[in-house]
């Protein structure tokens, strides 16, 4: 393992953080040009830089682990390294000059819960190179150059929210976002809720193949509607005349937008864990992108004392549960809920709140995806 003050031989020119995200409200309406509802988790990654002064870059983390070292010219990075090159290049491709850079990259993430820690670490980067370079690059358009180093460098065919999030939203409210417009606005949290991150401890395995799948059916339900996108759906009911299953895929679509706009416009607690439920019957019986094991886990969230309403959160298929629960009621709902669903030899883990080093159980996996 090596320290930022060993890689650098003392202080780097620059350091920049941001978070990761977990959406509260709007699941899988950001490629529909939708509206959605994350916060930014507690959890950061930080980019250190500088340039190396030699005509090669130099990249590594302490907690990935690993170290990536190519000349300007030669063969792309791989893991980690490929999203600071994409950001790296898509920055050069702006035409902006960057010198061949030693990157260093700490994170407090867990990787591959859900909580988009890749997004994270390509605004980190961004916002490291922005300061570096001194280029002109407000935070909308940072997190649209980070959506393209995520879809072109780690082949991620993914929507705008997370790269907004981690650039945009801060973790004591919520960020409303257009998905089209690209308009955002910081909203409260209902008041007195606190919120709950469990993962499931079930890889997304199939979450990358069914994403696309999802949103293929999408844009054919969107083309048979005869409308740009599911966001252009106005009159619910109109979705009832596809055939199957683009009937269900869109109804989740268009109501799941509803839930949304509802919620921006201030709603109790719960009210909003109302709307979570719904949120995760919509993506389990018209989405089907949950699994047993999240229903389980959401089950138990709602089981739990204080709890307003659970659901899953991100793309389904595994990964991570959100929860709505009585401010300062947050540890012991979690840990509540936690037994409960590990009972049956499952490996959950609480994400947020933020544990106790001493106290937190799950080994580290840090490795970006
Ligand atoms: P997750 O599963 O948290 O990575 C994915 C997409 C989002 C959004 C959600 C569904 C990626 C990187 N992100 O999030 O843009 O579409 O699914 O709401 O694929
Ligand atoms: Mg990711």
């Amino acid at each position: 393992m090596t320290s930022s003050e060993s890689f650098f031989g003392g202080a780097p020119d620059v350091v920049a953080s941001a978070p990761g995200r977990v959406n509260l409200l709007g699941e899988h309406t950001d490629y529909n040009d939708g509206f959605m509802l994350p916060v930014a988790t507690p959890q950061r990654t930080t980019v250190a830089m500088s340039p190396s002064g030699d005509g090669h870059f130099y990249f590594q983390s302490s907690t990935l682990d690993s170290s990536v070292d190519f000349p300007e010219n030669g063969s792309a990075p791989q893991g980690f390294g490929s999203y600071i090159e994409g950001c790296i290049r898509l920055v050069q491709a702006g035409g902006q000059k960057v010198p061949a850079l030693r990157v260093f990259v700490s994170t407090e993430l867990p990787v591959g819960s859900g909580l988009s820690s890749s997004a994270a670490l390509e605004v980190a980067t961004l916002r490291a190179l922005r300061e570096l370079i001194g280029a002109e690059l407000n935070d909308v358009r940072l997190a649209r150059l980070a959506q393209r180093a995520e879809i072109e460098y780690a082949r991620v065919n993914c929507g705008i929210m997370d790269q907004m999030a981690s650039s945009l939203a801060d973790s004591g409210h919520m960020l409303f976002i257009d998905a089209r417009s690209l308009e955002h606005r910081l909203v409260p949290l209902p008041p007195d809720a606190g919120i709950i991150v469990i993962d499931s401890g079930v890889p997304r395995k199939l979450a990358g193949s069914k994403y696309n799948e999802r949103r293929a059916e999408c844009e054919e339900a969107a083309r048979k509607l005869g409308v740009k996108s599911l966001r252009d759906v106005e009159d619910p009911a109109a979705v009832e005349q596809l055939p199957e299953p683009l009937r269900r895929r869109a109804r989740h679509v268009v109501r799941e937008n509803l839930r949304v706009l509802e919620a921006v416009r201030g709603v109790s607690a719960e009210r909003f864990g109302q709307l979570m439920n719904d949120s995760h019957q919509s993506l389990a019986d018209d989405y089907e992108v949950s699994i047993p094991e999240l229903d389980a886990l959401v089950e138990a969230l709602r089981a739990a004392p204080g709890v307003y309403g659970a659901r899953l959160t991100g793309a389904g298929f595994g990964g991570a549960t959100v929860a709505l629960c009585r401010a300062g009621e947050e540890q012991q709902a979690a840990q509540a809920a936690l037994t409960r669903y590990n009972k049956n030899g499952r490996h959950g883990r609480i994400l947020i709140p933020v544990q106790d080093e001493k106290t937190s159980q799950g080994k580290e996996n840090n490795e970006p995806v």
